[in-house]
């Protein structure tokens, strides 16, 4: 008869559940002892929490099915918490193992003890229980695991405390399969191509799934059938672009430039996306973002199927026999000189291979890559979702989990990078195919952008220091290299091109250290805010071009 956690493990396996990014403790060794009890489980030492909840949030991304974490108690998750918010934004499946004290000892409050599913709630509302005993603890993982994967995927928090864990006679359960997801409605889908055939200037705006290939094939029927516009949101949990994929055009980060993206529409048809919002609140700006004369319609929600609904909307519209319209092949070229992020953006352009993984957590270093890389080989980018920093190296860990075949590239931010470094030890121990390129200004230089924005004048020496992180300036090379990964540190394009060179052919992971100045420094970034007060006064093709230069 099995012990709570080796039927645990068996359930997750059957379930199809077959890594396990974990940071264990002393009321977590029992799931531990498990592991080996279970040659199909894959275990993952992460060394800080943060990554592994990050590592499981990317793998699922990739691998369309979640992983597990096992974390230490109250204190452990809320380590891992905003990686956990980044999958939750981007709808992404994880089911938390968070060992807990043994059920007895609760009522001691001992030094570990504190209230985890309080902890749990903000980031898995769907799913927070403690298993009460050692019968019930498959079953409660198997309703774990089916609210993980539903659609839209969530993250769930199993609580097993170490006496149910340890406790003899656990029974594996079969997790039911998914059910299919229902498509969009008779009348969603009317009022959407009503939309569409009004005349009126109309966009579909694509999230979620609707961003993976069989809808965005779909959208891309439509848009040549009917002349619609397709948007992305601005940060796509994974979207597939590159050459013979239908191009899609993101909604700007900037509040001002997507208001501007978006004012010519009357209609903007949602597939598995929200309404853009601003991503904070600045005196006197609009927090809504589609135009008071713009009327917003849900073709799809996160709970149906997003390529079935516009694969419907497009044989209601006719559109099912439309030629789609697929991005052309065009490399930006090699970059020259001294190094800038452009430059480094233009060097992944221009040798990423085909099936590459870009996890883009570049900030502002990253403004270019989209359009440095639209017409590079077919890929995958996975971005910042919830706005959480430190997603980008955990993500990359689980995309290369997921994905042993596919090249992954992890564009960091010097500042975000240091939130969860540790992600390069469990590279170099996993032998990882990742290439991680940090982008060195030695400054948050968005918050120096976002100081002006919101209208701060008054920031004085004292408070434009906690925005810099120039001293010391931290070698990433070093740190790479500290932790077992292969790392180097370039200021020329000629050295990134060596370097990105020999990070393709020799496997496993690289990290290059890109020392490069602010994108937005100086003139540019004291003209930005005013060039976004103004733009609504300019003439528009004045302002389209501008909104090209800014962020294309
Ligand atoms: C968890 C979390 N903490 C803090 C922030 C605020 N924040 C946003 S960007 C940023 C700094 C980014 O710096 P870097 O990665 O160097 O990119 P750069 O701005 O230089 O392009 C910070 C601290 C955040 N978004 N999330
Ligand atoms: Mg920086």
């Amino acid at each position: 008869m099995p012990n709570g956690a080796q039927a645990l493990m068996k359930t997750l396996v059957d379930a199809g559940i077959e890594v396990c990014f974990t940071n264990p403790g002393t009321s977590e060794m029992h799931f531990v002892a498990a592991l080996d009890s279970e040659p199909k489980m894959r275990a993952v030492l992460a060394l800080f929490e943060g990554v592994a909840t990050g590592a499981a949030d990317g793998y699922a991304r990739m691998a369309d099915k979640p992983a597990a974490t096992l974390l230490h108690l109250g204190c452990g998750l809320g380590n891992g918490l905003a990686n956990l918010h980044n999958a939750r934004k981007g709808k992404v499946p994880v089911v938390n193992i968070v060992g807990d004290h043994a059920t007895y000892h609760v009522k001691y409050d001992a030094q570990l003890q504190s209230d985890i599913e309080t902890v749990a709630r903000n980031v898995s509302p769907g799913f927070v229980r403690t298993s009460q005993s050692t019968e019930a603890l498959c079953q409660d993982a198997a309703e774990a695991i089916t609210t993980a994967r539903g659609l839209p995927g969530q993250v769930a928090t199993l609580i097993l405390p170490a006496d149910v864990s340890w406790g003899e006679g656990g029974t594996p359960v079969i997790v039911p399969a998914q059910p299919q997801a229902p498509v969009a409605g008779d009348d969603a889908i009317q009022t959407a191509a009503e939309a569409i055939r009004s005349g009126k200037k109309t966009a579909l705006l694509l999230g979620g799934q609707a961003l993976r290939e069989p809808a965005l094939l779909a959208a891309a029927r439509i848009a040549a059938h009917s002349g619609v516009t397709l948007f992305a949101e601005t940060f796509p949990t994974r979207i597939e672009r590159g050459a013979g994929l239908p191009p899609v055009e993101r909604i700007a980060y900037l509040a001002e430039l997507a208001t501007l993206q978006l004012s010519e529409f009357d209609h903007l048809v949602l597939v598995d996306a929200k309404a853009p919002v601003s991503f904070f609140g600045y005196p006197g700006k609009q927090s809504y973002l589609v135009p008071d004369n713009c009327t917003a319609h849900t073709l799809s929600t996160p709970e149906q199927d997003a390529a079935a609904s516009l694969n419907k909307l497009a044989e209601a519209l006719g559109a099912a026999g439309a030629e789609p319209r697929l991005q052309a092949v065009g490399r930006p070229g090699l970059p020259k000189g001294k190094l800038t992020a452009e430059k480094v953006c233009r060097a992944m352009g221009e040798l990423m291979p085909e099936n590459s993984i870009i996890v883009d957590e570049s900030i502002t270093s990253g403004l270019m890559l989209n359009a440095m890389t639209a017409g590079a080989p077919r890929h995958d980018m996975i971005t910042l979702t919830g706005g959480a920093i430190g997603q980008g190296l955990p993500n990359a860990v689980g995309a290369a989990i997921a994905c042993p075949d596919r090249p992954v590239f992890a564009l960091i931010g010097d500042g975000t990078a240091m939130y969860t470094i540790q992600a390069l030890w469990t590279m170099a121990r996993e032998n990882l195919n990742v290439t991680t390129i940090i982008f060195n200004n030695a400054s948050y230089s968005i918050l120096n952008v976002e100081l002006e924005r919101v209208g701060a004048e008054e920031a004085g020496a004292k408070a434009k220091s906690q925005l810099d992180i120039s001293g010391p300036v931290t070698h990433y090379a070093q740190l790479a290299q500290s932790m077992g990964v292969h790392g180097v540190r370039v200021r020329t394009a000629e050295e990134l091109i060596k370097a990105m060179e020999y990070a393709r052919a020799h496997p496993g992971p690289h990290l290059i250290e890109a020392v490069v100045p602010e994108s937005l420094n100086g003139v540019k970034r004291k003209v930005l805010p005013w060039l976004l007060k103004s733009l609504p006064s300019l003439p528009r093709p004045l302002t389209k071009a501008l909104k090209k230069k800014i962020a294309p």
